[in-house]
């Protein structure tokens, strides 16, 4: 199926009658990739901005990344565990979120941060080294672990 044909496809044209019949049919109510702030107690979902919606994202880290004092999100993500007829989801390089204030923040993109964790990514971890150097270890799946120095 060529990719235009896949876009206008509808549900039926990809699977077939007696598949579509014995699925589960669940409801989601938000899709997008999303924080939630506690404001006193009630907690309420914010969501990223949209250069963080283009993969699922899998792992993050808060830290302040810019010394700033305000906490920063960085995520990493994608998925490759998909059905042949969807295809691997891999259009996430990583992305660094860094903190507007008042619940924004700002995507940095990947010419200035150097982030580039384009791979099925699961886990991330930031390791404060003794010597100072902090490194941001992304784990993925079937593939080499990426080590980032981070400045
Ligand atoms: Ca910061």
């Amino acid at each position: 199926m060529r990719n235009t044909t896949y876009a206008y496809a509808i549900l039926e044209d990809l699977f077939p009658r007696d598949e579509l019949n014995s699925a589960l049919i669940g409801t989601a109510n938000m899709l997008g990739s999303a924080y939630f702030e506690n404001q006193g107690g009630k907690f309420t979902a914010k969501v990223l901005p949209n250069a963080a919606q283009i993969s699922p994202a899998q792992a993050f880290v808060a830290a302040d990344f810019n010394a700033d004092g305000k906490t920063d999100l960085l995520l990493v993500g994608n998925d490759y565990g998909q059905q042949i007829e969807t295809g691997p989801i891999d259009s996430g390089n990583g992305l660094l979120l860094i903190n507007a204030g008042k619940g924004n923040f700002s995507p940095q993109a990947a010419c200035q941060t150097g982030l580039w964790a384009n791979l099925d990514a699961r886990s991330a971890k930031l390791l404060n080294l003794k010597s100072g150097i902090k490194l941001l270890l992304v784990g993925n799946n079937n593939a080499r672990m990426q080590v980032f120095e981070v400045k």
